[in-house]
């Protein structure tokens, strides 16, 4: 490749360093210019606004001060957003498929989809014409941690779906691995373990079935048991699970690396509405995560489906788990940042349960109360279902029925708990409508900030200009200035993210082109060292081996290396895109018209995709990422020339 391509200064790099005058600064200077505090007040456009007297206005150009990783839900991907602006900075398919970058359709994505799923899975999917789940629902993305605050390696995100796992490396925001777990169903809440680091993500079944679920034991719920699985996150296999009585909905974990946590709505194994809120009381399960890995040391464990299962239901009182009653259909499960205060909000209960973890050793003596670990139950309005923290005492807790949020004070609210006169409660602030969970930056770290509040609304209602039936959701930032919530941003969104973090940018540094060696075209690199071809340098290659056709193009804006090539009817033919383009935010893509192909190709990547070349005929394709003032001109031929017959 050409030395003159490998133009690294950035358009941003470059102003920044040769510009340092007012008037470029004004509108390019970008995060520079707010470190000096000075500057930035000179671009704040509109003064009188809610979000410029908070200081929280981003001008045109401006970068945002944190980032935010998004759940979409139903979507099935994850979301960076920019914070405060809130802009949507990028899409990351995860459980979906995407029709920009491929996903879904690309080997390399496809192999991510494919090589985690169980085979009895891929069996029903089979029988539906499907190679991987064509849905997800991704609920909870969390960083990993190293020593309680974020290590800036990799995203974890579940699928409550597909009981799937999903890891996405922060070095490029993509997805590299997806497990789908067994035994359980639906995992729901997710967690990174803090501390000492990131070995495990806890991850919640929510839906009880018979242990062994080969049809033979059908509606007997009294047989059901449920599952908490750790998942070893560097390698994303199993590492252990642990049945449990009732189901589990939210995780957490402390900042001691000895206990993890459950929330459960169904404590009463019912299988209807009015089964599952019978009782007053559900529970917390409290996992022993080191009693665990000694059990599984010592072999007290079966296994099922490849995996090592410990018994921890109750009733069995043994050292793996704790029950600690808690009212009623239980939701969110918080960690303080303070090491250690739990939060449990109790949905049906207008409570949040604070559970001291420091009194957790004592409830796995023997004979202990469970409840002696709850030391306050502030009434703080009704629907709680999540709870953050600004890392100075005080909690923010979503209310669900009365579409508010309630800041409160853990400390008076102990006090309170042990007959003191006073009120836990802060304040409270609308919001709209019906939020479940909330954020805080950085809130769920020992670096814990009170900056900004962000609030996820499942209702938009009147909001915004009617769309049809289907509404957007809402979503509202608060600057937080002491007890004053100042609404800086109320916008809609697509279904339907659940939870978020929002993240200190000195915690990642992600590249702008991808490094040639990297592992996500492994198999691509390995073909082509068979075929001979060097995939780091110009190609065009068309090698037949068989049926099969591989093709090796490489692409220089505005240029495939191939303006055309021919394979015969019915080849099976794979073709590998190799961006030689060394600069940033220069992506190519690979559209064959008619076939339902379509790759990106960042710079300095290699995507491929294989496909049928069903039907004779000339087929055009294109780049399908706007790269080059001749970008409508980057296509190619192909020719499938009629088979023989
Ligand atoms: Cu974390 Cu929505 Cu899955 Cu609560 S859940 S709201
Ligand atoms: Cu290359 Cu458009
Ligand atoms: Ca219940």
């Amino acid at each position: 490749m050409s030395e003159d391509k490998k133009i690294t200064l950035s358009r941003r790099n470059l102003l920044g360093a040769t510009a340092g005058g007012v008037a470029l600064a004004g509108t390019w200077g970008g995060r520079a210019m707010l470190a000096g505090g000075t500057v930035a007040a000179a671009t704040v456009a509109l003064p009188t606004s809610a979000r410029a007297a908070a200081g929280a206005e981003v001008a045109p150009g401006q970068l945002d001060e944190f980032y935010g990783f998004w759940s979409s839900g139903q979507c099935g991907e994850m979301r960076i957003l920019g914070i405060p602006s809130m802009r949507e900075l990028m899409r990351v398919p995860v459980f979906n498929t995407c029709s920009a970058t491929g996903w879904g359709i690309t080997n390399e994505s496809k192999k991510i989809l494919t090589e985690g799923l169980l085979p009895k899975t891929k069996e029903y999917l089979a029988a539906n014409g499907h190679e991987f789940p064509p849905n997800g629902d991704l609920h909870h993305p969390h960083m990993s941690f190293t020593e309680g605050k974020y290590d800036g390696r990799y995203l974890f995100m579940n699928d409550k779906a597909n009981t799937r796992v999903a890891r996405v490396r922060c070095d490029v925001m993509k997805c590299d691995k997806i497990i789908e777990i067994p035994n359980a169903k639906a995992i729901h809440g997710l967690r990174p373990q803090k501390w000492p680091r990131t070995d495990y993500i806890f991850c919640n079944g929510e839906d009880e079935t018979p242990m062994v679920n080969d049809g033979k034991i059908l509606d007997e719920p009294e047989k059901y048991v449920n599952f908490y699985t750790a998942v070893n996150a560097d390698e994303m296999t199993v590492a252990w699970q642990v049945m449990v009585t009732g189901n589990l909905d939210n995780t957490d974990c402390d900042y001691d690396g000895k206990y993890a946590f459950s929330t459960s709505y169904n404590s009463e194994m019912g299988m209807n509405l009015s089964d599952m809120t019978e009782s007053d009381m559900d529970h917390v399960v409290v996992f022993n995560i080191k009693e665990i890995e000694a059990g599984i040391a010592a072999g007290d464990f079966i296994e099922l489906n490849g995996v090592k299962v410990l018994d921890g239901r109750k009733g069995t009182d043994n050292k793996y788990t704790r029950y600690i009653p808690i009212p009623n259909n239980p939701h969110g499960c918080n960690m303080a940042p303070d090491k250690i205060h739990l939060c449990i909000a109790g949905k049906l209960s207008p409570t949040v349960s604070v559970i001291d973890v420091r009194k957790l050793d004592a409830v796995f003596n023997e004979g202990a109360d469970p409840r002696s670990v709850v030391v306050a139950e502030p009434e703080l309005g009704l629907g709680p279902l999540h709870t953050c923290f600004d890392g100075m005492g005080d909690a923010y807790t979503t209310l669900f029925l009365d579409s508010q949020v309630v800041k409160w004070n853990i400390e008076d609210a102990i006090k309170l708990y042990n007959g003191e006169d006073v009120n836990p409660i802060r304040t409270k602030a609308d919001v709209h409508y019906q939020p479940g969970h909330n954020s805080t930056v950085m809130g769920e770290t020992l670096e814990a900030s009170g900056k900004y509040y962000l609030t996820m609304n499942k209702f938009s209602k009147d909001r915004f200009l009617n769309v049809g039936p289907l509404k957007p959701e809402n979503e509202q930032l608060f600057a937080i200035d002491g007890d004053k919530l100042t609404l800086i941003h109320d916008g809609p969104t697509f279904a339907e993210p659940h939870d978020a973090i929002m993240v200190d940018p000195s915690k990642l540094n992600p590249k702008s082109v991808w490094d040639r060696n990297d592992p996500m075209w492994a198999d691509a690199r390995a073909q082509a060292e068979i075929d001979g071809v060097d995939l780091d340098d110009w190609q065009e290659e068309v090698i037949r081996d068989g049926n099969k056709v591989r093709v090796y193009m490489s692409s220089n804006a505005p240029t495939f290396a191939l303006e055309s090539f021919t394979v015969q009817q019915g080849d099976e033919v794979t073709i590998y895109v190799t961006n030689l383009d060394d600069i940033d935010d220069l992506t190519h893509g690979f559209t064959l018209g008619n076939h339902g192909v379509a790759m990106e190709v960042g710079p300095q990547a290699t995507s491929s995709v294989t496909f049928i070349a069903a039907q004779p005929g000339v087929y055009w394709y294109y780049c399908q990422w706007f790269c080059h003032a001749l970008h409508m001109e980057m296509r190619g031929r192909m020719f499938v020339e009629p088979k023989a017959s």
